[in-house]
C-alpha cells in the first residue's frame, strides 16, 4: 500500500522529494490542495476541515500512513485529524524539533514560517517538550512562498527579503534556525548566505522523512524491497490548476512527472 502526503499546494513536494530520496521502495500518493491554497492565512477550523477532507480522498487510495507534508496544516490541524484515524499520521514539525533541540548547542533556537505556523506556536511547544530550557523565537516570514513559487530561488530579491525577515532574529544569538515551512528548504543557500555558517539549519522535511521511515519499521508496515508493484509508483493530484503544479514539480523532482 501506498503512502498517503498532503499539502496545501506545491509546497509539501519538498515532503515528498525526501521521501523519495530515503525510502525510496515506498509508493506514494500526493494531494495538493491548489485550489484552496495558502493554507498559512486561514483559521485553524478551516484547516483542520481541509485537511480531514482530503486524509477522506487519500483513505480511498487505501493508503497505509499519511504525512501531512504543511507545515500549516501540522500546527493547526494535526492534533483534531489523529482522533479517529486507525492509520498512523504523522506531521512535519515533531521531528524537526526533535532534531533543533538535540543539536541546538545554546538552546536558542529561531523559527521560520507562515503566519499560521509560526501563530500556533507549536514548534514552541514541541521544542520545549523536548527540552524545557530552549528560547524559541519565531518570525513569519509570509512573502517568501510566493518568492518561491515564482521560481526565484537563488535571486537577489529573495536574498534581500530573507535578510529583512532575519534582521528579527539577527540579536537573539540562535544556533539553529528551523526551515518551518515546505518551501524554505529551496532557498537553503540563501539562509546559508544570510544566517552564517555558525547557525545550523534544520530542514523538516528531511527530518520527517527519516521519522516516517523508522515508524514504518516500527509498525510493520515497511514495504518489501525489490519487489514488482502493480501500478505507479508515484500518483499526484490537485484541486486545481494540474499544468502549474507539473512545471513546478518538474522544477524540483528528480524526474518528471505527466
Ligand atoms: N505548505 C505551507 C506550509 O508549510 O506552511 C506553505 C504554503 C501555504 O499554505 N502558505
Amino acid at each position: 500500500a501506498p503512502i498517503g502526503v498532503f499539502d496545501s499546494g506545491v509546497g509539501g513536494l519538498t515532503v515528498a522529494r525526501e521521501i523519495m530520496r530515503q525510502i525510496p521502495d515506498e509508493r506514494m500518493v500526493y494531494f495538493g490542495d491548489t485550489a484552496r491554497l495558502p493554507y498559512g492565512t486561514k483559521s485553524k477550523e478551516t484547516v483542520i476541515r481541509y485537511s480531514k477532507q482530503i486524509i477522506r480522498f487519500l483513505k480511498t487510495k487505501q493508503v497505509k500512513a499519511i504525512v501531512v507534508a504543511c507545515n500549516t496544516a501540522t500546527a493547526q490541524a494535526l492534533e483534531e485529524i489523529k482522533n479517529g484515524l486507525d492509520i498512523p499520521v504523522i506531521g512535519v514539525i515533531d521531528a524537526a524539533a526533535r532534531v533543533a533541540s538535540e543539536v541546538s548547542r545554546n538552546g536558542r533556537i529561531g523559527v521560520i514560517g507562515t503566519t499560521g505556523t509560526i501563530e500556533s506556536g507549536m514548534y514552541e511547544k514541541a521544542l520545549k517538550e523536548y527540552n524545557p530550557q530552549v528560547q524559541v523565537y519565531g518570525k513569519a516570514c509570509p512573502l517568501l512562498v510566493s518568492l518561491v513559487e515564482e521560481g526565484w530561488l537563488h535571486d537577489s530579491v529573495t536574498e534581500e527579503v530573507v535578510s529583512r525577515y532575519m534582521k528579527d532574529l539577527e540579536y537573539k544569538s540562535i544556533d539553529t534556525l528551523i526551515l518551518g515551512c515546505t518551501h524554505y528548504p529551496l532557498l537553503r543557500s540563501i539562509f546559508r548566505k544570510v544566517a552564517g555558517e555558525g547557525v545550523t539549519l534544520v530542514n523538516p522535511a528531511y527530518e520527517t522523512a527519516m521519522e516516517l521511515s523508522s515508524l514504518l519499521d516500527s509498525k510493520g508496515l515497511r514495504c518489501g524491497q525489490n519487489v514488482e508493484q502493480a501500478g505507479r509508483k508515484y500518483e499526484f493530484y490537485v484541486s486545481d490548476a494540474a499544468e502549474k503544479f507539473c512545471d513546478f514539480a518538474n522544477s524540483i523532482l528528480p524526474y518528471d512527472i505527466e
